[in-house]
């Protein structure tokens, strides 16, 4: 039970700060600015709670939405009104997408010269930030009275805990923040739990029964994995549960690129990843074995997860969605069985369907061979002589498969940005169990890594965190690095280097009738990668020989961890390598030939 005490004369601001202690946050982030002055002043003595400043306020969302998806705890962004807000949007955005939980705080103007065209003026006369974050927040909210502001921030935090997780929003008048509230009572603890059981809004238990029959009686199912079970596979008793399941029932498991790793590459049962990117075997298994049944958990099947809506994965007979936010639940395809539930109880009851019927054993008549073989006489890469090239520049197929020998049973937490890399990463990489990914599908936001790998390795300060991205990707946030250097973060980044926004580069090339690559109009102008890094306090490695790479990541971990000091490697690739992604090409190609014709 929530025991209270009794807070006189505290000031919205004290109030805030003590409701985040109340958390267990240990860092925020953001840009001070004069309207979010009171919450500063007491961030600098603050014993618990760190303020790591930035140096764009995209970055800090960037480091909050890391922080969070490390912990599970609330990322917090503290910025000012109009532009400090309005830099942070896109940060916020992604962290959306991905039901991360994060609060954004704004200071404002005080309520007295609301509207009256003050600095970063955001009334409703000016450029209405609550407004704008309506549209990206589930929760948007200016406090305009003191003794409102205990009710409007439980209920920002609430949403933020929600199933799923939420973005919130909290302006706060500079006058509102150094109000005094007379008397409150306060909790010492979090008065609220959120128990996992609220989740089974299933309760019917029949619906997981007859789930259960469907995939027993199933000639040819298959399960795809989304990072929507990432919570619960992380566990490993959930995880041996459902490796166990699939093992008896002998039914292949896919992972979506966002789930990447979840269920271990190297299963027996594993077809790898489906979706742009994706492995051979999972699309050539679906071609050449049309499922009857697809078992879809913890999904929205976006068109990274579904590779563009395929109609491959699209069951002959029926189609199982189980998820806990019901708006993915048939958003894309006709679903048979739409459940709302959490995975791990989703898992735990079919288990114990599992145990009762365990000697009407149907799928018996389903081959594991059949598997095994396909698996032995299908490659599951694309040009796997690139895997092993020696060339100069670096195949990237190979910087890839280097980057997985490397990562072999080392615990390592990888921050994949946009751009090629994604498609290298998602297809060449084979994670274990002791490599966690963390990406921004969802938004497919560039420059999202550098700034989430600090915020993670904030939040864990002895995990490895290695942040991968294009050249244009690092150029666009990578000035984040003097960050992770003024804090001691020692965080790495693997920089593929090709001079150019690749992806667009190969995508254009790959749709248009020029012939793009062969210009330099996507080019990035050669900057000095190393140079850049090194003056923004990090150290820089340049590879350009596919040897190095294993021992300059080794060193670059070893330096991380001794000297806390970011570590850049620029790997420099072959630009006319393509990425996996031609199932995107060849999309983009028919709505051109579709539209201009
Ligand atoms: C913020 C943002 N702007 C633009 C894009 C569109 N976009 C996707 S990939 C890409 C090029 C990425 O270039 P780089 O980071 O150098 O990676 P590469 O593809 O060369 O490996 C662009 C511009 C995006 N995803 N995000």
């Amino acid at each position: 039970m929530t025991q209270f005490i009794q807070l006189e004369n505290i000031s919205v601001a004290e109030l805030t700060i003590k409701y985040l202690e109340l958390e267990g946050v240990t860092h925020v982030f953001g840009i001070p600015g004069g309207y979010i002055s009171p919450f500063l002043e007491i961030l600098r003595e603050h014993p618990t709670i760190k303020f790591i400043i930035s140096r764009h306020e995209e970055g800090a969302a960037f480091m909050a939405d890391g922080y969070a998806r490390m912990t599970g705890k609330l990322g917090v962004v503290f910025t000012t009104a109009g532009p400090g807000a309005t830099n942070a949007l896109t940060g916020i955005a992604c962290a959306k997408v991905d039901h991360s939980p994060l609060m954004l705080i704004v200071g404002q103007p005080s309520t007295a010269i609301s509207g009256y065209g003050a600095w970063q003026d955001s009334s409703y006369s000016g450029v209405n930030i609550c407004e704008i974050f309506r549209h990206v927040c589930s929760f948007s909210e200016v406090v305009v009275d003191a003794n409102n502001f205990p009710s409007l921030f439980a209920r920002a935090l609430r949403a933020a805990h929600g199933s799923p997780k939420q973005t919130v929003h909290i302006s706060l008048p500079m006058n509102i923040s150094t109000s005094k509230i007379a008397k409150i009572d306060f909790p010492l603890e979090q008065n609220y739990v959120f128990s996992k059981e609220y989740l089974d809004y299933s309760s019917n238990a029949e619906t997981i029964d007859n789930i259960f029959h469907i995939i027993n009686h199933s000639k040819n199912p298959i399960v795809l994995v989304g990072a929507g079970c990432t919570e619960a596979f992380r566990k490993s008793s959930v995880l041996a549960l459902f490796s166990y399941f699939v093992t008896r029932h002998k039914i292949p498991v896919m992972t979506t690129p966002k789930a990447k790793g979840l269920f271990p590459e190297t299963h027996q049962f594993s077809l790898g990843v489906f979706g742009l990117g994706g492995s051979l075997h999972s699309d050539l298994y679906l071609q050449q074995n049309p499922p009857d049944t697809v078992i879809v958990l913890g999904s929205s099947l976006n068109e990274w997860a579904s590779q563009q809506w395929d109609q491959k994965l699209r069951p002959s007979k029926t189609m199982i969605q189980v998820d806990i936010d019901a708006t993915h639940i048939g958003r894309v395809y006709p679903v048979h069985y739409g459940l709302l539930c959490d995975i791990e109880i989703f898992i735990h009851r079919l288990i114990e369907i599992d145990k009762k019927n365990i000697s009407i054993f149907s799928s018996a008549s389903r081959n594991e061979n059949h598997l095994a073989l396909f698996k032995k006489e299908t490659s599951k890469f694309l040009n796997v002589d690139k895997m092993h090239s020696k060339n100069i520049p670096l195949k990237p197929q190979r910087v890839f498969c280097e980057l997985s020998h490397f990562a072999k049973n080392k615990e390592i937490s990888f921050f994949l940005d946009i751009g090629n890399s994604t498609g290298f990463f998602s297809h060449y990489a084979q994670l274990g169990l002791s490599n966690l990914l963390y990406s921004s599908y969802g938004f497919t936001c560039m420059g999202w890594s550098s700034g989430a790998a600090i915020g993670a390795k904030l939040a864990s300060i002895d995990a490895t965190c290695i942040a991968i991205m294009g050249d244009g990707a690092f150029l666009m946030n990578g000035i984040e690095i003097q960050t992770a250097a003024r804090y001691k973060v020692g965080v790495i980044y693997m920089v593929m280097f090709d001079d150019s926004y690749g992806m667009v580069n190969h995508g254009m090339n790959a749709i248009s009738k020029h012939v793009y690559a062969e210009t330099d109009y996507y080019s990035l102008g050669s900057p000095d990668l190393i140079q850049f890094s090194e003056s923004l306090g990090a150290d820089g490695y340049l590879i350009d020989k596919p040897d190095q790479l294993s021992d300059h990541l080794t060193l670059a971990c070893k330096k991380a961890a001794e000297f806390k000091k970011p570590q850049v490697l620029i790997v420099k690739i072959d630009p006319n390598e393509q990425a996996p992604f031609s199932t995107r090409y060849k999309a983009l190609q028919k709505i051109i030939a579709e539209t201009t014709n």
